[in-house]
């Protein structure tokens, strides 16, 4: 299954850490980076009072299902040793499964298609440049970038 990953950073080098991350996924066991999209700087969401984040997003194709695919994240994310403080807050990493092709999921660990992509700048223009045609997987989502306000996005 192909899924895609938002990929977020605004503590330490934040180029080097999305590189990082993505080296990360190619070593897991049946799992490969199919394609990448260029880095962003973005406006801070949610907590204004942090630098700006680097984002990205990656497809992925993997035989692991989508709750190992959350688990790699989890892992990956502890291997930066990152530690959850502030709500939306700095973070070294941060990898949210956003689209497992076009399955839904609403369990109590995870919910895909991430449940607030759509009104994220900063995840919705990354996906718009691995799917020029807004639709990914059969989801139409580019329509939503008409109901985002302010963030402000710039391509690296
Ligand atoms: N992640 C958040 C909250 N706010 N803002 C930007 N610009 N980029 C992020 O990745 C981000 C955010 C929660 O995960
Ligand atoms: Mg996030
Ligand atoms: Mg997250």
């Amino acid at each position: 299954m192909k899924y895609i990953i938002g990929i977020g950073t605004n503590i330490g080098d934040r180029k080097q850490n999305i590189d990082d991350a993505v080296s990360a996924f190619d070593l897991v066991p049946k799992t490969k980076v199919l394609r990448r999209s260029a880095n962003y700087e973005t406006e801070p969401v949610g907590y204004a009072d942090q630098q700006d984040f680097y984002n990205a997003c990656i497809e992925i194709e993997s035989e692991l299902e989508p709750n190992e695919i959350l688990g790699v994240c989890l892992g990956i994310e502890a291997g930066f040793g990152r530690v959850r403080e502030i709500k939306n807050g700095p973070r070294v990493i941060d990898l949210d499964l956003i689209l497992a092709e076009n399955e839904k999921i609403e369990t109590a660990n995870l919910t895909v298609p991430h449940p607030r992509y759509t009104e994220r700048r900063f995840v919705m223009i990354p996906l718009l440049e691995l799917f020029p045609d807004g639709t990914a997987y059969g989801i139409k989502f580019s329509h939503h970038l008409l109901g985002i306000k302010g963030q402000a996005i710039k391509e690296l």
